[in-house]
């Protein structure tokens, strides 16, 4: 990557909150990936670890997947790839730390997150995490894309207001503030977005009846971060070495309710899945 192109990717992160970086990686890399989930969710299905929800027969069968990096050589090759890494590294001039993996299925009928701020629940601290999401398939308005409201990553993390779950089946969102606009993105295979953990997103619900949504996102902290809330035991530096660090039991916005975006209380992309 040239000098220039750095500088130009920075000014616009600082000035957007995220980019969005055309097929970054190949059709060829976005298979091996999906093959290695595949083969993942196999073998959850096989121990009968998927639980159907009745009320929701098709989407809750494609649970989202939360950190198995750490046993899948194939994850680590993608979510440490430099072609991504480097980009953002350039961008917050820090080699980074990775705090955790979410692969979306997203299937047919699944809904959208709510507008939220990844650093509500991450709390790395000092400064915020980033996040390198990866388009696995073609993906838009109709079938959960991903919204960014540009800009907002100069907000501090917000208390996300409660809703009644006919407006919002979360129960909490964060609206979009005045004088600002959300933004559907669209992708293709292999685009990566990489946003500012304090950037106001979420995605659209999948209407489509066919076509499944898959991403992986993978958040990420300066390496010098000090303390991150939730998930330190998975934390891996860019050897592949678990590192630590301490825990921030004070972040910002101090909950009172149970964590909509936390690994066992998201009602609509998680399962508590027992790990062996
Ligand atoms: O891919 C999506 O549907 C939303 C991802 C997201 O907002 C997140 O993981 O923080």
């Amino acid at each position: 990557m040239t000098q220039q192109q750095t500088k130009q990717y920075k000014d616009q992160f600082e000035k957007d909150g995220y980019i969005h970086i055309k097929k970054l990686f190949t059709e060829e890399e976005v298979n091996i990936l999906n093959d290695a989930y595949w083969e993942v969710w196999k073998e959850l299905m096989a121990k009968g670890k998927v639980i159907q929800a009745p009320n929701r027969p098709f989407d809750s069968l494609f649970p989202r997947l939360r950190d198995y990096h750490f046993e899948n050589e194939a994850i680590l090759d993608f979510i440490f790839n430099q072609k991504a890494i480097d980009i953002l590294e350039g961008m917050i001039q820090e080699e980074i730390i990775a705090i955790q993996t979410s692969y979306y299925f997203k299937a047919p009928g699944a809904k959208g997150l709510p507008l939220h701020q990844d650093n509500y629940s991450l709390g790395a601290t000092p400064d915020t995490s980033y996040a390198i999401w990866v388009s696995l398939d073609p993906s838009g308005k109709d079938n959960g894309g991903l919204v960014v409201v540009p800009g907002s990553h100069t907000f501090a993390i917000q208390q996300p207001d409660v809703v009644p779950e006919s407006v919002n089946v979360y129960g909490k969102q964060i609206p979009v503030p005045s004088g600002y606009e959300a933004q559907e993105i669209e992708t293709e295979v292999g685009d990566v977005v990489i946003f500012n953990g304090n950037i106001l997103h979420g995605s659209t619900d999948n209407d489509s009846k066919t076509k499944f949504r898959r991403a992986i996102v993978t958040h990420y902290a300066r390496e010098s971060v000090e303390k991150i809330t939730l998930n330190y035991n998975y934390l891996m530096d860019k050897n592949r070495q678990k590192t630590r660090r301490r825990l921030n039991a004070n972040p910002r916005v101090v909950e009172t309710k149970e964590n909509l975006f936390e690994f066992h209380e998201a009602k609509y992309y998680d399962q508590i899945i027992n790990r062996d």
